[in-house]
């Protein structure tokens, strides 16, 4: 049932990567013990240390104003523990593993009057490979919509940008079904965004709320029609795809050009050993 944990082929594949440099890294550290002079054996241990650093990640921003869900979407995503509360704002930046290529960063909510606020989610927004852009079932207001539209155009994050409606357990369905309530909320996001093409940005539309209380339910009905209900599958299936399209694979290169760089020095050093 909780497909968000399950890896896919892209992550294997960059699994497989960041193993084979491990290997590469021990088998080589094996070789440089025996070296008797210290200074070089110093100098090739902290080659190596870079070596390790160079995993391949995708650094995804969870942006929007305070109290839409973000640091309760991370924690459902990942099963961290983030504070999570109306009355407890989170204050600073925190980086979460989420499967093996992605590292989500949680911060403070935006426009909240705390300049230095807006500073850590700016710079998280800047630097980051995606955003996630949350907003609650109110959709957008006055402020967090000329923020969307400012990562869009300052920023050029035009292309790595996701749009999430969370709380969506609280819209109003007055007899519609889900589905319906979502194409009229589209519509409405649709309009505030023109002329930016909406699908660019998604939208999907969850409940991180029904998905954590999903993992609590009573029994497996509820548990099934809460985990139906908080549509995590959308966002899960849309990061999925946005890691195949413009993911690790893509990145790579400039890990990989790193990795080729450091194994030059190395050799260059082991050469003057010999
Ligand atoms: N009904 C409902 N409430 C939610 C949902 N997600 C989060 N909440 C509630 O919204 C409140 C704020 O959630 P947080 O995760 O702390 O929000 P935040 O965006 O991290 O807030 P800041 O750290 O202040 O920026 C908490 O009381 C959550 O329980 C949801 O999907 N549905
Ligand atoms: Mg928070």
């Amino acid at each position: 049932m909780v497909a968000n944990r399950k890896e896919s082929n892209q992550d294997l594949f960059v699994v497989k990567v960041n193993a084979k440099i491990q290997d590469i890294i021990s088998r080589l550290s094996d070789c440089i013990e025996g070296d008797p002079v210290v200074t070089r054996r110093e100098q090739i241990k902290t080659l190596f240390k870079q070596l390790q650093a160079s995993r391949v990640r995708l650094l995804i921003a969870v942006t929007g104003e305070t109290n839409v869900g973000k640091s309760t979407l991370i924690n459902a995503l990942t099963g961290s523990n983030l504070g999570v509360d109306a009355d407890v704002k989170t204050t600073k930046r925190t980086e979460v593993d989420y499967k093996e290529s992605i590292i989500l960063v949680d911060m403070p909510g935006t426009l909240s009057g705390k300049l230095e606020h807006d500073e850590i989610a700016t710079k998280a927004i800047i630097e980051s490979d995606l955003v996630l852009f949350l907003i609650s079932n109110e959709l957008f207001n006055k402020s967090s919509l000329p923020s969307f539209t400012q990562i869009i155009e300052k920023y050029g994050k035009q292309e790595q940008i996701l749009l999430v409606v969370n709380q969506c357990d609280r819209v109003s369905l007055r007899g519609r079904a889900i589905d319906e309530a979502i194409a009229v909320m589209t519509e409405s996001l649709r309009e505030k965004l023109l002329p930016f093409p909406i699908e660019t940005a998604g939208p999907v539309f969850i409940s991180a709320r029904d998905y954590l209380d999903s993992l609590n339910a009573s029994n497996n009905d509820e548990a099934q029609q809460l985990y139906e209900d908080s549509r995590i599958d959308t966002l899960v299936t849309a990061l999925d795809q946005f890691c195949k399209n413009k993911g690790p694979r893509g990145k790579l290169a400039r890990p990989i050009q790193q990795i080729l760089g450091t194994i030059e020095e190395i050799r260059k050093k082991l050469v003057t050993c010999s």
